[in-house]
Protein backbone atom coordinates (compact mmCIF):
# COMPACT_ATOMS: atom_id res chain seq x y z
CA UNK A 1 0.00 0.00 0.00
CA UNK A 2 1.42 3.40 -0.81
CA UNK A 3 1.06 6.56 0.45
CA UNK A 4 -1.12 8.35 -0.88
CA UNK A 5 -0.83 11.49 -3.28
CA UNK A 6 -3.18 13.88 -4.36
CA UNK A 7 -3.59 15.18 -8.04
CA UNK A 8 -3.85 18.93 -7.62
CA UNK A 9 -3.69 19.44 -11.22
CA UNK A 10 -6.71 17.46 -11.42
CA UNK A 11 -8.59 19.37 -8.48
CA UNK A 12 -7.43 22.89 -10.05
CA UNK A 13 -8.39 21.94 -14.09
CA UNK A 14 -12.06 20.68 -12.43
CA UNK A 15 -12.28 23.68 -10.32
CA UNK A 16 -11.55 25.81 -13.69
CA UNK A 17 -13.47 23.48 -15.79
CA UNK A 18 -16.92 23.22 -12.74
CA UNK A 19 -16.33 27.35 -12.74
CA UNK A 20 -17.64 28.04 -16.76
CA UNK A 21 -20.40 26.38 -16.08
CA UNK A 22 -23.06 28.84 -15.88
CA UNK A 23 -20.47 31.76 -17.05
CA UNK A 24 -23.15 34.29 -19.09
CA UNK A 25 -22.45 36.20 -22.26
CA UNK A 26 -20.63 39.40 -19.70
CA UNK A 27 -18.45 36.93 -17.29
CA UNK A 28 -20.25 37.13 -14.50
CA UNK A 29 -20.63 33.45 -13.19
CA UNK A 30 -23.98 32.68 -12.11
CA UNK A 31 -25.48 29.37 -10.68
CA UNK A 32 -28.46 29.44 -8.63
CA UNK A 33 -29.89 26.17 -6.70
CA UNK A 34 -32.32 24.56 -9.47
CA UNK A 35 -31.29 26.67 -12.44
CA UNK A 36 -29.71 25.20 -15.54
CA UNK A 37 -26.22 26.02 -15.09
CA UNK A 38 -27.12 23.95 -11.71
CA UNK A 39 -28.24 21.01 -13.57
CA UNK A 40 -24.94 21.12 -15.47
CA UNK A 41 -23.00 21.61 -12.89
CA UNK A 42 -24.12 18.81 -11.08
CA UNK A 43 -23.76 16.69 -14.12
CA UNK A 44 -20.39 17.39 -14.29
CA UNK A 45 -19.46 16.83 -10.63
CA UNK A 46 -21.93 13.15 -11.14
CA UNK A 47 -19.87 12.26 -13.78
CA UNK A 48 -16.31 12.63 -12.08
CA UNK A 49 -18.13 10.91 -9.10
CA UNK A 50 -18.76 8.08 -11.25
CA UNK A 51 -15.77 7.57 -13.26
CA UNK A 52 -14.55 7.32 -9.61
CA UNK A 53 -16.08 4.69 -8.55
CA UNK A 54 -18.45 6.49 -6.12
CA UNK A 55 -22.11 5.01 -5.80
CA UNK A 56 -24.43 7.77 -6.59
CA UNK A 57 -27.08 8.87 -4.82
CA UNK A 58 -29.91 12.10 -5.11
CA UNK A 59 -32.03 12.50 -2.27
CA UNK A 60 -35.65 14.18 -1.95
CA UNK A 61 -34.18 17.82 -1.57
CA UNK A 62 -31.78 16.83 -4.68
CA UNK A 63 -28.38 16.50 -2.25
CA UNK A 64 -25.73 15.00 -4.12
CA UNK A 65 -24.25 11.84 -2.65
CA UNK A 66 -21.23 10.06 -3.79
CA UNK A 67 -20.18 7.33 -2.07
CA UNK A 68 -17.17 4.53 -1.59
CA UNK A 69 -17.57 1.76 0.04
CA UNK A 70 -14.33 0.08 -0.55
CA UNK A 71 -13.14 -2.35 1.40
CA UNK A 72 -15.13 -1.23 4.49
CA UNK A 73 -17.85 -3.35 6.55
CA UNK A 74 -20.76 -3.17 4.76
CA UNK A 75 -23.31 -0.64 7.40
CA UNK A 76 -20.37 0.96 8.94
CA UNK A 77 -21.26 4.86 9.06
CA UNK A 78 -19.34 7.01 6.72
CA UNK A 79 -16.91 9.96 7.12
CA UNK A 80 -19.01 12.73 4.99
CA UNK A 81 -16.94 15.02 3.61
CA UNK A 82 -18.08 17.74 0.88
CA UNK A 83 -19.89 20.98 0.61
CA UNK A 84 -21.86 23.01 -2.55
CA UNK A 85 -21.50 23.88 -6.04
CA UNK A 86 -24.43 26.27 -6.21
CA UNK A 87 -23.47 29.98 -6.07
CA UNK A 88 -24.27 33.47 -5.73
CA UNK A 89 -24.68 35.84 -8.18
CA UNK A 90 -21.78 36.98 -10.08
CA UNK A 91 -19.67 34.70 -8.09
CA UNK A 92 -15.96 33.08 -7.79
CA UNK A 93 -14.88 29.72 -8.54
CA UNK A 94 -13.95 28.27 -5.03
CA UNK A 95 -16.57 28.78 -2.73
CA UNK A 96 -18.29 25.69 -2.14
CA UNK A 97 -16.64 23.92 -5.30
CA UNK A 98 -13.38 23.64 -3.67
CA UNK A 99 -14.58 21.69 -0.91
CA UNK A 100 -16.31 18.93 -3.19
CA UNK A 101 -13.80 18.40 -5.63
CA UNK A 102 -10.58 18.57 -2.83
CA UNK A 103 -13.29 15.66 -1.87
CA UNK A 104 -13.07 13.66 -4.75
CA UNK A 105 -9.25 13.88 -5.21
CA UNK A 106 -8.78 12.91 -1.80
CA UNK A 107 -10.82 9.71 -2.14
CA UNK A 108 -9.05 9.23 -5.52
CA UNK A 109 -6.16 9.95 -3.85
CA UNK A 110 -6.90 7.16 -1.34
CA UNK A 111 -8.07 4.36 -3.88
CA UNK A 112 -4.74 4.75 -5.72
CA UNK A 113 -2.90 4.28 -2.61
CA UNK A 114 -5.31 0.86 -2.38
CA UNK A 115 -6.08 2.29 1.05
CA UNK A 116 -8.43 -0.02 2.98
CA UNK A 117 -11.15 1.16 4.77
CA UNK A 118 -12.97 0.40 7.99
CA UNK A 119 -15.17 3.13 7.01
CA UNK A 120 -16.75 4.23 3.73
CA UNK A 121 -16.24 7.71 2.75
CA UNK A 122 -19.11 9.79 1.19
CA UNK A 123 -19.10 12.87 -0.98
CA UNK A 124 -21.62 15.13 -0.25
CA UNK A 125 -22.73 18.31 -2.79
CA UNK A 126 -25.69 19.94 -0.77
CA UNK A 127 -28.58 21.55 -2.48
CA UNK A 128 -28.76 25.51 -1.88
CA UNK A 129 -25.72 26.31 0.09
CA UNK A 130 -26.20 29.82 -0.76
CA UNK A 131 -29.86 30.63 -0.08
CA UNK A 132 -30.21 33.34 -3.17
CA UNK A 133 -32.87 31.94 -5.16
CA UNK A 134 -34.53 29.85 -2.37
CA UNK A 135 -34.63 31.02 1.87
CA UNK A 136 -33.21 29.86 4.30
CA UNK A 137 -29.66 28.76 3.06
CA UNK A 138 -28.18 25.49 3.89
CA UNK A 139 -31.24 24.68 3.24
CA UNK A 140 -30.32 20.75 1.99
CA UNK A 141 -28.00 19.86 4.58
CA UNK A 142 -30.40 21.41 6.82
CA UNK A 143 -32.90 19.15 5.49
CA UNK A 144 -29.93 16.36 5.39
CA UNK A 145 -29.42 16.72 9.25
CA UNK A 146 -33.51 16.53 10.03
CA UNK A 147 -34.01 20.11 10.48
CA UNK A 148 -36.83 20.71 7.89
CA UNK A 149 -38.80 17.92 6.22
CA UNK A 150 -38.26 17.44 3.05
CA UNK A 151 -41.94 18.53 1.98
CA UNK A 152 -41.94 21.94 3.62
CA UNK A 153 -38.24 22.47 1.49
CA UNK A 154 -39.77 21.44 -1.37
CA UNK A 155 -42.76 23.58 -1.46
CA UNK A 156 -40.52 26.62 -0.92
CA UNK A 157 -41.12 29.68 -3.26
CA UNK A 158 -37.51 30.58 -4.77
CA UNK A 159 -37.72 34.95 -5.39
CA UNK A 160 -38.29 33.82 -8.62
CA UNK A 161 -41.66 32.30 -8.07
CA UNK A 162 -40.63 28.94 -8.56
CA UNK A 163 -40.81 26.29 -5.84
CA UNK A 164 -37.63 24.09 -5.16
CA UNK A 165 -39.72 20.96 -6.45
CA UNK A 166 -40.13 22.49 -9.56
CA UNK A 167 -36.32 23.81 -9.84
CA UNK A 168 -35.13 20.73 -8.93
CA UNK A 169 -37.58 18.31 -11.36
CA UNK A 170 -36.60 20.78 -14.94
CA UNK A 171 -33.05 19.92 -13.84
CA UNK A 172 -33.52 15.95 -13.59
CA UNK A 173 -32.40 16.53 -9.98
CA UNK A 174 -35.46 15.52 -7.80
CA UNK A 175 -34.58 12.49 -5.84
CA UNK A 176 -36.10 9.48 -4.08
CA UNK A 177 -34.04 8.71 -1.55
CA UNK A 178 -34.00 10.35 1.98
CA UNK A 179 -32.70 12.92 2.94
CA UNK A 180 -30.29 11.64 5.81
CA UNK A 181 -30.04 8.27 4.50
CA UNK A 182 -26.75 8.03 5.24
CA UNK A 183 -25.90 9.07 9.16
CA UNK A 184 -22.43 10.01 8.86
CA UNK A 185 -19.95 8.89 11.56
CA UNK A 186 -17.48 12.44 11.00
CA UNK A 187 -17.89 15.17 8.76
CA UNK A 188 -15.21 17.75 7.39
CA UNK A 189 -15.45 20.09 5.55
CA UNK A 190 -12.67 21.89 3.23
CA UNK A 191 -13.44 25.63 2.21
CA UNK A 192 -11.77 28.85 1.59
CA UNK A 193 -12.46 31.11 4.77
CA UNK A 194 -14.30 34.15 2.43
CA UNK A 195 -12.59 36.56 4.52
CA UNK A 196 -9.28 38.21 5.77
CA UNK A 197 -7.85 36.96 8.75
CA UNK A 198 -5.62 34.30 7.42
CA UNK A 199 -3.83 35.91 4.62
CA UNK A 200 -3.92 39.25 7.28
CA UNK A 201 -2.13 36.54 10.02
CA UNK A 202 0.26 34.73 6.97
CA UNK A 203 -1.73 31.46 8.47
CA UNK A 204 -2.07 28.53 5.69
CA UNK A 205 -4.80 26.19 7.55
CA UNK A 206 -8.16 28.01 9.89
CA UNK A 207 -8.96 25.00 12.26
CA UNK A 208 -12.95 26.40 12.07
CA UNK A 209 -14.12 25.29 15.90
CA UNK A 210 -17.15 27.83 15.73
CA UNK A 211 -19.57 29.03 13.37
CA UNK A 212 -21.65 32.52 13.74
CA UNK A 213 -25.26 32.98 14.15
CA UNK A 214 -27.28 33.85 11.19
CA UNK A 215 -31.20 36.08 10.90
CA UNK A 216 -32.38 36.96 7.74
CA UNK A 217 -35.38 38.65 7.55
CA UNK A 218 -37.17 40.68 4.02
CA UNK A 219 -39.27 43.75 4.98
CA UNK A 220 -42.08 45.21 2.99
CA UNK A 221 -42.64 48.82 4.01
CA UNK A 222 -46.32 50.21 2.88
CA UNK A 223 -47.10 53.92 2.41
CA UNK A 224 -48.87 55.37 -0.61
CA UNK A 225 -47.28 56.45 -3.70
CA UNK A 226 -47.91 60.02 -4.82
CA UNK A 227 -47.09 62.90 -7.34
CA UNK A 228 -43.50 64.25 -6.16
CA UNK A 229 -44.36 67.65 -7.74
CA UNK A 230 -47.75 68.02 -5.51
CA UNK A 231 -47.77 66.60 -2.14
CA UNK A 232 -46.17 68.65 0.43
CA UNK A 233 -43.46 66.80 2.55
CA UNK A 234 -45.52 66.96 5.79
CA UNK A 235 -48.34 65.11 3.78
CA UNK A 236 -46.47 62.50 2.63
CA UNK A 237 -46.42 58.41 3.56
CA UNK A 238 -42.80 57.86 1.78
CA UNK A 239 -41.96 54.07 1.94
CA UNK A 240 -38.72 54.77 0.64
CA UNK A 241 -37.42 57.39 3.08
CA UNK A 242 -38.13 54.58 5.91
CA UNK A 243 -35.81 52.42 4.51
CA UNK A 244 -33.02 54.70 3.95
CA UNK A 245 -33.82 55.47 7.83
CA UNK A 246 -33.64 52.29 8.86
CA UNK A 247 -30.00 51.17 6.65
CA UNK A 248 -28.68 54.15 8.00
CA UNK A 249 -30.05 53.11 11.70
CA UNK A 250 -28.03 49.60 11.01
CA UNK A 251 -25.04 50.83 10.52
CA UNK A 252 -25.00 54.02 13.24
CA UNK A 253 -26.37 51.84 16.11
CA UNK A 254 -26.84 47.94 15.50
CA UNK A 255 -23.22 47.18 13.95
CA UNK A 256 -20.93 50.61 13.87
CA UNK A 257 -17.37 49.48 13.16
CA UNK A 258 -15.65 47.41 15.39
CA UNK A 259 -18.10 45.65 16.96
CA UNK A 260 -19.36 41.81 16.32
CA UNK A 261 -22.18 42.17 15.21
CA UNK A 262 -23.07 42.23 11.16
CA UNK A 263 -25.53 43.90 9.17
CA UNK A 264 -26.21 43.86 5.14
CA UNK A 265 -28.62 44.47 3.23
CA UNK A 266 -28.34 43.39 0.22
CA UNK A 267 -31.53 43.75 -1.52
CA UNK A 268 -33.53 46.90 -1.53
CA UNK A 269 -36.27 47.69 -4.09
CA UNK A 270 -38.83 50.55 -4.39
CA UNK A 271 -42.02 50.96 -5.96
CA UNK A 272 -43.25 51.99 -8.62
CA UNK A 273 -39.81 52.77 -9.24
CA UNK A 274 -40.22 56.15 -10.92
CA UNK A 275 -38.74 59.41 -10.96
CA UNK A 276 -41.56 61.84 -10.18
CA UNK A 277 -43.59 59.01 -7.97
CA UNK A 278 -42.79 59.08 -4.00
CA UNK A 279 -42.01 55.09 -3.22
CA UNK A 280 -45.43 53.40 -2.19
CA UNK A 281 -43.46 50.55 -1.47
CA UNK A 282 -40.05 49.27 -0.58
CA UNK A 283 -38.67 45.63 -0.02
CA UNK A 284 -35.58 45.24 1.67
CA UNK A 285 -33.93 42.12 3.11
CA UNK A 286 -31.70 42.14 6.07
CA UNK A 287 -29.08 39.87 6.88
CA UNK A 288 -27.45 40.14 10.36
CA UNK A 289 -24.75 37.92 12.12
CA UNK A 290 -23.27 37.52 15.09
CA UNK A 291 -21.16 34.67 16.87
CA UNK A 292 -23.18 35.42 20.21
CA UNK A 293 -26.55 34.66 20.57
CA UNK A 294 -27.52 36.65 23.05
CA UNK A 295 -26.14 39.96 21.06
CA UNK A 296 -27.77 38.41 17.44
CA UNK A 297 -31.47 37.80 19.72
CA UNK A 298 -30.56 41.82 20.76
CA UNK A 299 -30.22 43.17 17.59
CA UNK A 300 -32.91 41.55 15.96
CA UNK A 301 -35.04 43.41 18.91
CA UNK A 302 -33.59 46.46 18.47
CA UNK A 303 -33.94 46.65 14.77
CA UNK A 304 -37.64 45.76 15.12
CA UNK A 305 -38.46 48.31 17.36
CA UNK A 306 -37.32 51.28 15.24
CA UNK A 307 -38.25 50.24 12.23
CA UNK A 308 -41.54 50.14 13.89
CA UNK A 309 -41.07 53.95 15.07
CA UNK A 310 -39.82 55.12 11.77
CA UNK A 311 -42.88 53.62 10.08
CA UNK A 312 -45.38 54.82 12.55
CA UNK A 313 -43.83 58.75 12.14
CA UNK A 314 -44.16 58.21 8.83
CA UNK A 315 -47.53 56.47 8.28
CA UNK A 316 -45.63 53.35 6.84
CA UNK A 317 -46.78 50.00 7.76
CA UNK A 318 -44.13 47.07 7.90
CA UNK A 319 -44.66 42.91 6.95
CA UNK A 320 -41.99 41.33 7.92
CA UNK A 321 -41.25 37.65 7.06
CA UNK A 322 -38.56 35.46 8.80
CA UNK A 323 -36.51 33.96 6.13
CA UNK A 324 -33.61 32.37 7.68
CA UNK A 325 -32.47 31.90 12.10
CA UNK A 326 -29.77 29.94 13.28
CA UNK A 327 -28.04 30.09 16.51
CA UNK A 328 -23.63 29.97 16.74
CA UNK A 329 -22.54 26.35 16.90
CA UNK A 330 -19.51 24.49 18.42
CA UNK A 331 -17.86 22.61 16.20
CA UNK A 332 -16.59 19.08 17.38
CA UNK A 333 -12.99 19.46 19.54
CA UNK A 334 -11.66 16.09 18.77
CA UNK A 335 -12.09 17.03 15.05
CA UNK A 336 -10.58 20.51 15.53
CA UNK A 337 -7.19 19.30 17.06
CA UNK A 338 -7.22 16.67 14.22
CA UNK A 339 -7.05 19.21 11.86
CA UNK A 340 -4.62 21.36 13.90
CA UNK A 341 -2.41 18.17 14.40
CA UNK A 342 -2.49 17.32 10.85
CA UNK A 343 -1.07 20.92 10.02
CA UNK A 344 1.53 20.82 12.40
CA UNK A 345 3.06 17.61 11.32
CA UNK A 346 2.81 18.96 7.44
CA UNK A 347 4.48 22.18 8.94
CA UNK A 348 1.54 24.01 7.73
CA UNK A 349 0.94 27.08 9.90
CA UNK A 350 -2.88 27.17 12.04
CA UNK A 351 -4.89 29.02 14.33
CA UNK A 352 -8.36 28.11 15.55
CA UNK A 353 -11.25 30.57 13.65
CA UNK A 354 -14.58 31.15 13.77
CA UNK A 355 -16.40 30.99 10.39
CA UNK A 356 -18.24 33.78 9.26
CA UNK A 357 -20.18 32.22 6.84
CA UNK A 358 -22.95 29.72 7.21
CA UNK A 359 -21.87 26.63 5.87
CA UNK A 360 -23.43 23.16 5.42
CA UNK A 361 -21.19 21.81 8.51
CA UNK A 362 -22.88 23.78 10.63
CA UNK A 363 -26.12 21.67 9.91
CA UNK A 364 -24.41 18.12 9.82
CA UNK A 365 -23.13 19.20 13.82
CA UNK A 366 -26.88 18.64 14.73
CA UNK A 367 -26.45 14.92 13.65
CA UNK A 368 -22.45 14.02 13.96
CA UNK A 369 -19.06 15.89 15.13
CA UNK A 370 -18.17 18.25 12.49
CA UNK A 371 -15.45 20.21 11.68
CA UNK A 372 -14.05 22.62 9.17
CA UNK A 373 -11.11 23.83 7.29
CA UNK A 374 -10.32 27.03 5.77
CA UNK A 375 -7.85 28.33 3.53
CA UNK A 376 -6.94 31.91 2.82
CA UNK A 377 -8.75 33.95 0.75
CA UNK A 378 -6.79 36.54 -0.86
CA UNK A 379 -7.60 40.18 -0.19
CA UNK A 380 -10.30 38.38 2.12
CA UNK A 381 -12.59 38.98 -0.92
CA UNK A 382 -15.77 36.31 -1.66
CA UNK A 383 -18.96 36.11 -3.18
CA UNK A 384 -17.29 38.15 -5.98
CA UNK A 385 -15.77 37.47 -9.23
CA UNK A 386 -12.17 38.20 -7.73
CA UNK A 387 -12.13 35.49 -5.25
CA UNK A 388 -8.79 33.72 -5.33
CA UNK A 389 -7.27 31.35 -3.33
CA UNK A 390 -3.63 30.15 -4.93
CA UNK A 391 -2.54 26.48 -6.26
CA UNK A 392 -0.14 26.09 -3.75
CA UNK A 393 -2.80 26.89 -0.56
CA UNK A 394 -5.55 24.90 -2.18
CA UNK A 395 -3.24 21.73 -1.97
CA UNK A 396 -2.62 22.78 1.62
CA UNK A 397 -6.11 22.78 2.35
CA UNK A 398 -6.47 19.16 0.29
CA UNK A 399 -3.62 17.82 2.17
CA UNK A 400 -5.22 18.39 5.51
CA UNK A 401 -8.05 17.00 4.28
CA UNK A 402 -6.60 13.75 3.17
CA UNK A 403 -5.09 13.04 6.81
CA UNK A 404 -8.41 14.00 8.26
CA UNK A 405 -10.68 11.42 5.87
CA UNK A 406 -7.53 8.52 6.62
CA UNK A 407 -7.56 9.11 10.06
CA UNK A 408 -10.94 8.66 10.32
CA UNK A 409 -11.57 6.24 7.80
CA UNK A 410 -8.78 4.31 6.82
CA UNK A 411 -6.92 4.33 10.72
CA UNK A 412 -3.38 2.56 11.15
CA UNK A 413 -3.43 -0.98 11.22
CA UNK A 414 -4.67 -4.00 8.87
CA UNK A 415 -7.74 -2.38 7.99
CA UNK A 416 -6.04 1.51 7.63
CA UNK A 417 -4.04 3.34 5.65
CA UNK A 418 -0.58 4.57 5.93
CA UNK A 419 -0.98 7.74 7.81
CA UNK A 420 -1.92 10.81 6.05
CA UNK A 421 -0.12 11.38 2.26
CA UNK A 422 1.62 14.07 0.23
O1 LIG B 1 -24.57 33.33 3.56
C1 LIG B 1 -23.63 32.58 3.81
O2 LIG B 1 -22.90 32.81 4.75
C2 LIG B 1 -23.37 31.38 2.96
O3 LIG B 1 -22.53 31.78 1.90
N1 LIG B 1 -24.59 30.82 2.45
MN1 LIG C 1 -19.83 28.23 0.67
MN1 LIG D 1 -21.17 31.35 -0.26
Amino acid sequence: MNRPTLDDATLLARLRELGEVGRGADGRLTRLAGSAADGAGRDLVAGWMRAAGLAVTIDAVGNLIGLWQGSAPVGAAPVMIGSHIDTVIDAGIYDGCYGVLAGLAVIEALQAAGTRLARPVALAAFTNEEGVRFAPDMLGSLVYAGGMAPEEALAIRGTDGVTLREALAAIGYAGEAAPGFLRPHAYLELHIEQGPVLEHEGIAIGAVDRLQGISWQSFRLSGEANHAGTTPMALRRDAGLVAAQAIAFLREAIAPRGGTTLATVGTLSLDPGAINVIPGTARFTLDLRDPDEARLAAAEQRFATALRQLAEAEGVTVETTRLARFAPVLFDAGLVARIEASAARRKLSCRRITSGAGHDAQMLARICPAAMIFVPSQGGISHNPREFTSPRQLADGAAVLLDGVAALAAPPGPAGAAQGGS
